[in-house]
């Protein structure tokens, strides 16, 4: 019986990446957003081993019917990839508005929890693990990052508290913490603005989404005994900078 994975945000990005990773390499995928379109064409892409679940991950009835009506093939999850998330806007806090933060916290956190306490009953009778995509942002703040990095940071912590109470369980928690990647999120960040995405990664050869499925996929590759706490990666060509300094 191949081994089934659960991936959040599965119709772009990273999440897309991985479900065509995990599904090349033998697994079973339930694959979730809110594009039906876009799980279609990967159902017909990769076939029965992918099980489309479309609904807005914020709403928990819509989650947990979700999680209701799986197949009983696919019932057997051995590991959660809590990936789908977003960042809305990059202005200064004082310029920001209350609902993308709101956006923000009620799908990298709020939805994010509620899909894990879901699960952990299953996860902890298969020994099964989580991996949770977190960011650079969690830990290096920059300027229009606030909320999106708070919500990040949350991960981050979370997943180690995870780890901590899942102690003895078997279960592996494991934070991937990503710098800049080409894929659908700035467009998304921006409310549409392709141009600005063009920009952000023209001539910076940043991380592709398939660099992340591979980190995910090693993960969730190493033998039972092995947890591995937390990754993060950058593209070659981003690094650190100072502090900022405001003079009178
Ligand atoms: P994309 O925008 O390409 O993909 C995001 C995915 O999340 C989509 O499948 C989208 O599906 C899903 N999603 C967003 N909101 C919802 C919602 N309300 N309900 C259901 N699904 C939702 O971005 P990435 O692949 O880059 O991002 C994936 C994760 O990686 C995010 O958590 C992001 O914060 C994080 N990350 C990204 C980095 C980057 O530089 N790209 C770096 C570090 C972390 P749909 O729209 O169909 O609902
Ligand atoms: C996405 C990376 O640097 O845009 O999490 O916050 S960054």
């Amino acid at each position: 019986m191949p081994r089934t994975a659960l991936i959040t945000g599965a119709t772009a990005g990273f999440g897309r990446a991985a479900a065509r990773k995990f599904i090349a390499a033998g697994w079973q995928v339930i694959a979730t957003g809110r594009r039906s379109d876009r799980l279609d064409a990967l159902r017909a892409e990769l076939g029965d081993a992918l099980h489309p679940a479309c609904f807005d991950i914020r709403d928990e009835a819509a989650m947990r019917a979700a999680l209701d009506a799986l197949p009983e093939r696919f019932r057997g999850i051995d590991l959660l990839v809590n990936n789908a998330g977003l960042a809305q806007g990059t202005k200064p806090a004082q310029d920001a508005q209350l609902s993308d933060w709101k956006t923000m916290i009620d799908t990298n956190v709020t939805a994010l929890v509620t899909l894990t306490h879901a699960l952990l009953p299953t996860l902890i009778a298969r020994k099964g693990a989580v991996v949770n995509i977190s960011s650079t942002a969690a830990t290096y703040p920059y300027t229009g990052g606030n909320a999106y990095g708070g919500t990040k940071a949350f991960v981050s912590q979370f997943s180690l508290g995870l780890r901590a109470d899942l102690h003895g369980t078997g279960v592996r928690v494991t934070t991937i913490e990503p710098g800049m990647a080409e894929t659908e999120f700035t467009v998304v960040r921006t409310h549409g603005d392709q141009a600005a995405s063009d920009k952000l990664y023209g001539g910076a050869n940043p991380m592709t989404a398939e660099d992340i499925a591979d980190t995910i996929f090693w993960v969730a590759s190493q033998p039972a005994h092995l947890n591995i706490n937390r990754i993060e990666l950058m593209p070659t060509s981003q690094s650190f900078a100072g502090f900022q300094v405001h003079r009178d």
